[in-house]
């Protein structure tokens, strides 16, 4: 089976495997975990800001964010298909109780509409406290936020006392296929989540970064909301690991991705534009078949992918599909 179906199924490599088991651990609730503390310092200091928290999950990074950033009833500024707004099960609404508003279409959007989206400063609109963009874009697949865009977004939002928040999960990958250094990607942004467990092959594990006074109030949220580890030492060690070894190679992952849209292109029953693929995520269209039954006849040939909506389907290439089986899968989608 190939599985095509995200870049969170990769499996811990031997070699990271190793160097969890070498991890330096200790209490990290006590603050006490020499390995979470070199992760966070090096995170960090990658994304361009001040201090890091490791948390287990992108999600986790999400919510603290808008935890630290707003206050109930506020209204935070999204590009459509945000994740916070499709996968997180309504957290937005549940803890830091906040309305999401799309800004845009397609996921990207630019700062003339940010501007345009902030509500009237009267007490019958939500208060716009916040703006959050992905980088890359999941369900725009994978694309990468064009990043003069990014400054020009946050120096409109700062100019209005709004902050902005990037969901960094794939920021890796935005990097490797930019050219930019996530640095560079992260300095606009306030602050910034990263994930380990997509493209980097970790287990688990993501953080979230920004100035020390929000990093501060991120650690008290994450005690609340039960995500304080102890030997996390562990999974933090196979973030570095992953750092040291995972990042250079996402270059084969895009290739991949732009080698399956390529060939998807040429299946009668598919809609792809291999234009349009930026990172390691592909998301094409269905002519006349249901996204679903698609996918399941897929699943039978022995490939595996998501669909997204009723015509739209989600590949995703990484670390354990190699490039013969980008060609195989295309081989065995052939015959769907
Ligand atoms: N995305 C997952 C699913 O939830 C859809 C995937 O398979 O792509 N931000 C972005 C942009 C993400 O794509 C994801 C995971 C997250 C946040 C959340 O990360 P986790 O799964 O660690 O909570």
């Amino acid at each position: 089976m190939i599985d095509l179906r995200s870049d969170t199924l990769t499996r811990p490599t031997a070699a990271m495997r190793e160097a969890m088991a070498r991890a330096d651990v200790g209490d990290d609730v006590y603050g006490e975990d020499p390995t979470a503390q070199r992760l966070q310092e090096r995170a960090a200091e990658l994304l361009g800001q001040e201090a890091a928290l490791f948390v287990p999950t992108g999600t986790m990074a999400n919510q603290l964010a808008l935890l630290c950033h707003c206050e109930r009833g506020n209204d935070v500024l999204v590009g459509e298909g945000n994740h916070c707004m499709i996968y997180e099960s309504g957290a937005a609404a549940a803890w830091a109780q906040v309305q999401l508003s799309v800004v845009g279409r397609g996921g990207l959007f630019t700062a003339d509409e940010m501007l345009a989206a902030i509500k009237p400063s009267e007490y019958h609109s939500p208060q716009t406290r916040l703006c959050a963009i992905e980088n890359t874009h999941n369900r725009a697949g994978g694309r990468i936020f064009p990043q003069a865009e990014v400054e020009r977004i946050a120096s409109a939002a700062r100019e209005r006392g709004i902050p902005l928040h990037i969901d960094g999960a794939r920021i890796w990958n935005a990097s490797i296929a930019s050219g930019l250094s996530t640095r560079q990607l992260g300095t606009p942004a306030t602050s910034i989540s990263a994930c380990f467990s997509k493209g980097l092959g970790a287990p688990a594990g993501s953080v979230l970064a920004g100035p020390k006074s929000f990093i501060a109030r991120a650690h008290r949220y994450r005690k609340m909301l039960g995500g304080g580890m102890r030997q996390v030492g562990i999974l933090c060690a196979a973030a570095l690991y992953a750092l040291d070894h995972h990042v250079a190679r996402l270059a084969d992952d895009h290739e991949n991705a732009k080698r399956l849209a390529q060939g998807l292109a040429a299946h009668p029953e598919l809609l792809c534009d291999p234009s349009q693929v930026e990172t390691n995520i592909v998301v094409f269209e269905t002519r006349t078949t249901d996204a679903r039954v698609f996918t399941t006849r897929a699943t039978n040939a022995g490939v595996r992918m998501n669909p997204i909506s009723p015509t739209r389907i989600r590949a995703v290439t990484h670390l354990d599909v190699t490039r013969a089986d980008i060609d195989q899968a295309l081989t065995l989608l052939a015959t769907c």
